[in-house]
């Protein structure tokens, strides 16, 4: 499991791209923290259940309806989507989340590997929390999202539920965020830290553009329906606020044209900078 993303959850669809956005969607401690109420949080802990697992038991049967979300306290788990092995729990993490979230039924079998320990909190229980949640996720994007400048034309409402498709993931100094040539899934706002936009022409690699909290990156090839047209770079630790393809579509209509006319800038820079146009912002059809 990797704790490169914490990740509150993003839509089904956006599941099983990367590994470790699976490993995490759900982090229970989210309901622990000041502003949520104590009765809350001790309604949780009552109704959270300890269950012992012997190894080779199946905790969740892909399929079937979900009943329980489940924390794991001790012991590995391996996950299988029809029969594969797709990834496997070590030690920590939590999961079923997915079925009483969206009302489908179990996306993927877990098996402990281990004899383990597991709590449980049931669906009710665990839907109410989520509601919260869910809630408290508008509220801690949405004083982000004032601050965007590409969506201070949007109203309260709009903001909201852009609220609800966004995703947090975290990257260390250097790490590599997009990939110039690569195929493009997904949106990212700079929430916290700095980012280097970098594009390498022939031989020649230079910086383009150094984004801050606010900035964002990564539209350009969804419009398009281009391959990404640069490489993105963390400096420092960043966390990025994410879209998936489908929601950016559906919810950011409003800020297009914006976004659009900043293609020519993208143009204009592209001349000045490698001192070519290479046609980078055509929509393909
Ligand atoms: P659930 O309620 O659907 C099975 O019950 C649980 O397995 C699911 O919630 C998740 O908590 C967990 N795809 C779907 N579910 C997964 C996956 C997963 N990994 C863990 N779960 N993928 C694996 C990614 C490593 C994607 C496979 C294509
Ligand atoms: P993307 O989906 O193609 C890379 O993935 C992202 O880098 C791209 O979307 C833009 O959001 C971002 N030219 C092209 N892409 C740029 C540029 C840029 N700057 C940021 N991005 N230029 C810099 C203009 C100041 C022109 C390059 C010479």
């Amino acid at each position: 499991m990797s704790d490169e993303e914490d990740i509150s959850g993003p839509p089904p669809s956006a599941r099983g791209r990367r590994q470790s956005v699976c490993a995490e969607p759900f982090n229970p401690n989210a309901v622990e923290d000041e502003d949520t109420p104590k009765e809350q949080t001790s309604e949780v802990m009552d109704a959270m259940f300890e269950r012992k697992v012997t190894a080779e038991e199946k905790v969740i049967e892909q399929g079937d309806d979900g009943d329980n979300f489940y924390v794991i306290d001790g012991g590995k788990f391996d996950i299988f989507v029809n029969e594969k092995n797709v990834g496997s729990y070590n030690e920590e993490g939590s999961f079923g989340e997915l079925a009483l979230m969206y009302n489908t039924p179990r996306a993927a079998s877990i098996v402990a590997t281990t004899d383990a320990t597991i709590w449980g909190l049931d669906r009710a229980t665990f839907r109410r929390i989520m509601l919260v949640a869910a809630f408290k996720k508008r509220k801690m994007y949405e004083e982000f999202l004032e601050t965007v400048p590409i969506f201070s034309s949007l109203e309260r409402y709009e903001r909201m539920t852009l609220a609800d498709g966004l995703y947090s993931e975290k990257f260390s100094d250097g790490a590599t965020i997009i990939t110039q040539g690569e195929e493009a899934d997904k949106f990212y706002l700079v929430e916290r830290g700095e980012v280097s936009i970098k594009m390498q022409k022939d031989d020649d690699v230079k910086e383009v553009a150094h984004l801050q909290k606010g900035g964002y990156f990564g539209e350009l090839a969804l419009v398009t329906k281009k391959e990404r047209a640069a490489s993105a770079y963390a400096v420092g630790d960043v966390t990025l606020a994410c879209l998936d393809v489908g929601a950016f579509e559906r919810l950011l209509g409003p800020c297009m044209d914006i976004m659009k006319r900043n293609f020519t800038n993208y143009e204009e820079q592209l001349v000045k900078i490698f001192g070519t146009s290479l046609n980078l912002t055509d929509v393909r059809t």
